[in-house]
């Protein structure tokens, strides 16, 4: 499968998104109803000690490979070694994807981007896929401004060929739009970390 088309419905989570619910039980029900790819991004408030971090993504990783189902880190390079992750996500003040890439020349790197600016400051030779967004207001990033589907059609517009994954506030009812204005994919937390019925949610995606 090529990557435009792994990027399709890209799930993220962390232990902090998961409520009561185990983490492993979500990523299992969320593989079995056909996401295309997963993210293992333990951040931010409740988040896990590095100890337990690393066993909680070793039991993720495993489900992964289980499935054949692409494992990526967020920005935790150490973790992408331990893990032997099959890619890492970074964003604008994480390491530089030059760096990253010399570490890990063969795996797959992922580099957000949510403007002009930060695109033109971006060495997307060394970058496989871009995240843009947040796309629309989200809880799970309350203090980043949205930067509406318009930057999805920019970029698309500027790299014809990239592979594009839309983020932030995505969910059952907004994700078409999201195709529709030129990313490959899209990518959630809480649209499925949180969904009551996570085949349904999965499927509408
Ligand atoms: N990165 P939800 S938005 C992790 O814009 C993350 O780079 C973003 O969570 C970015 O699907 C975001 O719950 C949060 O909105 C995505």
């Amino acid at each position: 499968m090529t990557l435009k088309k792994r990027l399709r419905k890209y799930f993220i989570m962390g232990s902090q998104d998961c409520g009561k619910r185990k983490p492993e039980d979500i990523l299992r029900e969320a593989i079995r109803s056909g996401i295309t790819i997963f993210q293992y991004r333990e951040k931010g408030e409740g988040s896990l000690s590095e100890k337990d971090q690393l066993e909680l993504g070793q039991r993720l990783r495993n489900i992964c490979s289980e499935h054949h189902i692409p494992f990526i880190v967020n920005d935790n390079l150490t973790l992408v070694k331990q893990l032997d992750a099959d890619g890492v996500h970074v964003g604008q003040n994480d390491t530089p994807v030059s760096i990253v890439r010399d570490m890990f020349p063969d795996k797959i790197i992922g580099l957000s981007i949510s403007n002009k600016v930060e695109l033109e400051q971006s060495s997307l030779e060394h970058v496989n896929y871009v995240g843009a967004g947040p796309v629309f207001q989200t809880m799970t990033k309350p203090d980043k401004k949205p930067v509406g589907l318009e930057w999805i059609k920019t970029l698309r517009d500027l790299h014809p060929k990239l592979p594009i994954v839309g983020i932030g506030g995505i969910t059952s009812h907004n994700a078409g739009q999201v195709l529709e204005a030129g990313a490959d994919g899209v990518a959630v937390i809480s649209a499925i970390a949180q969904a009551r019925d996570i085949h349904s949610i999965v499927n509408k995606l």
